[in-house]
């Protein structure tokens, strides 16, 4: 029953108090048991909830006397179940850090480690090789001008790469995305003297249809070297000993005559297909073998449009696939892989690149 009449309720204002100090919270031996004793007084039922809640049925005057006090009880139970927890808790901290052992032995763990992209690595392996062979690096601007790209390497006004169906061209600007590093050939020679031997690595975009061995943006290695008397012996010695230092010795090429206005002889090197045993397979168009270069004695027209002369000078130049490439040394079936940044594809780089 809720005291109703003040001397009811400063009588079990006695009992409540005197129950808080026989139930001791200060002294509770543990977490559960303090919180027992919080909920037995302050609990939504609790004794002191209700002593407090009885005070709404005494006349105003006696609640203005009596309030304080029961608000001053409940305030120093409060404390004391604080001071209690804290108590309680800090001896608990000890205790558990006392039991815990450390095992200085164990491995440190890890952060998630970082890597570079299988064809940066596979560009870098290329032109580092070249670069044992003496080839400085160059590069150059991804936007590109008409005479840089095609003119200056002979290509003439109708050529079909010049098409729009292989070019990217920038919209109002007489600028297109280059199609190839070949470009940085003349850029190169344009900003030294002869003798000259560089290998230009970089991005090339073209507007045609992807498949298994083709993208519209992709990678090459320009190889350019000119100096008196190198011809086509030279570039296939250069062009073997790369080989042979990239993919191994006795790894199966050939040389097939082909086309490039800015080579004569040209030639393309294709490399035995490594998915298929030269049966066939979509990797290499069912021909046993996959292109990966094209290369060929640089054009006089080439020199003299940047004022070397073709009766001192001579000189080889080659645009290796970096693409083609990893997915020789890697065992890729599609270069497309190489783009979607899937990290169950990537991670299995990991080897490789460590
Ligand atoms: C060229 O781009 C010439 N500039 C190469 C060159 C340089 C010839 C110097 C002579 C002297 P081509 O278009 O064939 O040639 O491309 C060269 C290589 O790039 C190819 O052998 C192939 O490995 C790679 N390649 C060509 N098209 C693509 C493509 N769409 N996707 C991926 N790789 C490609």
């Amino acid at each position: 029953m809720a005291p109703t009449s003040r001397a009811a309720w400063e009588q079990a204002y006695a009992r409540v108090e005197s129950a808080l100090r026989s139930a001791g919270a200060a002294s509770a031996a543990d977490l559960p048991a303090l919180e027992e004793t919080r909920i037995r007084f302050l609990g939504r039922k609790g004794e002191l909830t209700e002593l407090l809640k009885a005070l709404k049925d005494l006349p105003l005057e006696e609640r203005k006397a009596l309030g304080p006090k029961g608000n001053a009880l409940k305030e120093s139970f409060e404390a004391a179940i604080a001071s209690r927890r804290a108590e309680l808790e800090d001896a608990g901290d000890a205790a558990s850090l006392k039991n815990e052992t450390v095992d200085l032995t164990l491995p440190a763990l890890r952060p998630p480690r970082g890597r570079l992209h299988p064809l940066t690595v596979t560009l870098r392996e290329i032109a580092d090789i070249f670069h044992r062979m003496g080839y400085d690096w160059a590069e150059g601007p991804f936007v590109e001008d008409e005479r840089h790209n095609f003119s200056a390497l002979n290509f003439p006004p109708d050529h079909p790469a010049r098409d729009s169906q292989d070019t990217f061209y920038l919209e109002g600007l007489p600028l297109l995305l280059r199609t190839h590093t070949s470009t940085v050939q003349i850029r190169a020679m344009e900003a030294s003297r002869p003798p000259i031997r560089v290998v230009c690595p970089g991005r090339v975009f073209r507007h045609e249809q992807t498949d298994v061995t083709h993208s519209a943006v992709f990678h090459q290695v320009e190889g350019l070297v000119v100096d008196r008397g190198a011809g086509f012996s030279d570039l296939k010695g250069h062009l073997q000993t790369f080989l042979e230092a990239l993919l191994g010795r006795g790894t199966k090429t050939r040389f097939r005559p082909s086309y490039f206005p800015f080579v004569e002889p040209s030639a393309e090197v294709d490399v035995k297909c490594f998915l298929c045993p030269g049966s066939g397979c979509p990797a290499c168009k069912r021909t046993g073998w996959i292109e990966i270069l094209g290369a060929g004695v640089v054009h006089p027209k080439v020199l003299e449009g940047v004022g070397w002369d073709p009766e001192q000078w001579s000189g080889f130049a080659f645009g290796i696939g970096v693409e083609r490439v990893a997915m020789l040394l890697h065992g890729v079936r599609d270069l497309r892989d190489f783009y979607v940044n899937d990290l169950r594809f990537l991670n299995q780089f990991d080897e490789d690149l460590a």
